[in-house]
């Protein structure tokens, strides 16, 4: 404890540089940065993402543990995470860009960019039918806070929404489906499939050929499409590429990947029903996200509750 008396962070970001978090979140507290802080009996909170494996086990007085995303995937690639509190970012934010990348990939499936930008490639004048957003069957695949959100910003837009999430959820307006026996009904009834599940040994995996498959595959776009902002490893590349070869997928925009960065000889890069985005759908804004963040310690260390903690048997 120190600068007036509050709790030391300890800041662990490997992939990006985190100086601004560390500007921001230094304001109220000192911050030490890792690779400095290791086995320090000072720090009282880690804040984190894809932090190193072990090092969290090495802080003797580590009260809590925040992650710098929604997903909690990252920290748990460690298995060595102490057991004290892990809370994610959940913020209004998040949610919307979130909700900018799903309408914009829906609509651009929907309204056919993709081929439409094949035709201005080769100078093609041809109007192709069009179905209204009404005819088309948007399945959101993991129905939580980002899930939810996108949800009312496609029913905004005329959208039918089916939601699929593990125990039962209901919305205004959406077909709710829930559990593995839930899931072949809401696949059925998906024209576009977006994935916003977190990763867990339950979802690793999830979106194969058979889950492609099951999709709807006679409806009014010529065939399903999917959209994965969710994480790389819930989907296999290699049953990706072979429904779009074997006309069971139609189209594919994908923000996530099994290894990231996306290596450069994979075929997705350069597949023409393929969009492709760096893990860019809803970035971690420190400038929205390291207030909320010192406020949860604040509110920590008045013994108050905290809040959005994972649930670490179900892994988000
Ligand atoms: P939430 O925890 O709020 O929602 C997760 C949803 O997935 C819940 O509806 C949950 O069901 C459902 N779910 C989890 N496990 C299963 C399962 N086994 N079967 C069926 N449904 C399941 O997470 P968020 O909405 O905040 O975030 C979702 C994910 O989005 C994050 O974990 C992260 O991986 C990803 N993300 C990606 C970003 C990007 O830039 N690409 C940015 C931010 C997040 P239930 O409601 O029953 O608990
Ligand atoms: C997150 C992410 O989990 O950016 O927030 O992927």
């Amino acid at each position: 404890m120190n600068k007036a008396g509050k709790g030391r962070i300890l800041l662990s970001v490997t992939g990006f540089n985190p100086q601004r978090w560390y500007e921001l979140l230094s304001k109220e507290r000192e911050v030490v940065l890792e690779p400095d802080g290791a086995k320090d009996p000072s720090i009282d909170y880690a804040v984190v993402w894809k932090q190193r494996p072990g090092i969290l086990a090495q802080l003797p007085n580590l009260k809590a543990i925040f992650s710098i995303g929604a997903g909690v995937d990252h920290i748990f690639a460690d298995n060595q995470v102490p057991d004290v509190p892990v809370v994610r970012v959940v913020a209004d934010n998040l949610s919307q860009y979130m909700c900018e990348y799903v309408t914009w990939r829906v609509l651009d499936h929907q309204r056919q960019g993709m081929l439409y930008r094949r035709q201005q490639g080769t100078k093609v004048w041809h109007e192709r039918p069009q179905p209204p957003a009404d005819a088309v069957n948007v399945g959101i695949m993991g129905f939580g806070q980002l899930g939810r959100a996108a949800a009312k910003a496609l029913l905004a837009l005329g959208f039918k929404v089916n939601g699929w999430s593990r125990t039962e959820h209901a919305m205004k307006g959406v077909s709710t489906f829930h559990g593995e026996g839930g899931l072949t009904p809401f696949l059925n009834a998906t024209d576009i499939l977006v994935v916003l599940l977190p990763l867990t040994p339950v979802t690793t995996g999830i979106v194969d050929f058979s889950l492609i498959s099951r999709l709807r595959q006679d409806g009014p776009l010529g065939g399903p499409c999917l959209i994965n902002a969710g994480r790389g490893k819930l989907q296999r590349e290699a049953d990706i590429l072979r429904a779009l070869g074997e006309g069971k997928l139609k189209e594919a925009s994908l923000d996530v990947f099994e290894a990231e960065p996306l290596a450069p000889e994979s075929p997705l890069w350069t597949h023409d029903r393929v969009f492709v985005t760096p893990h860019a759908a809803a970035t971690s804004d420190p400038a929205h996200l390291a207030r909320p963040m010192l406020a949860q310690m604040d509110a920590f260390e008045r013994s108050e509750k905290l809040t959005n903690v994972v649930d670490r048997a179900a892994g988000y």
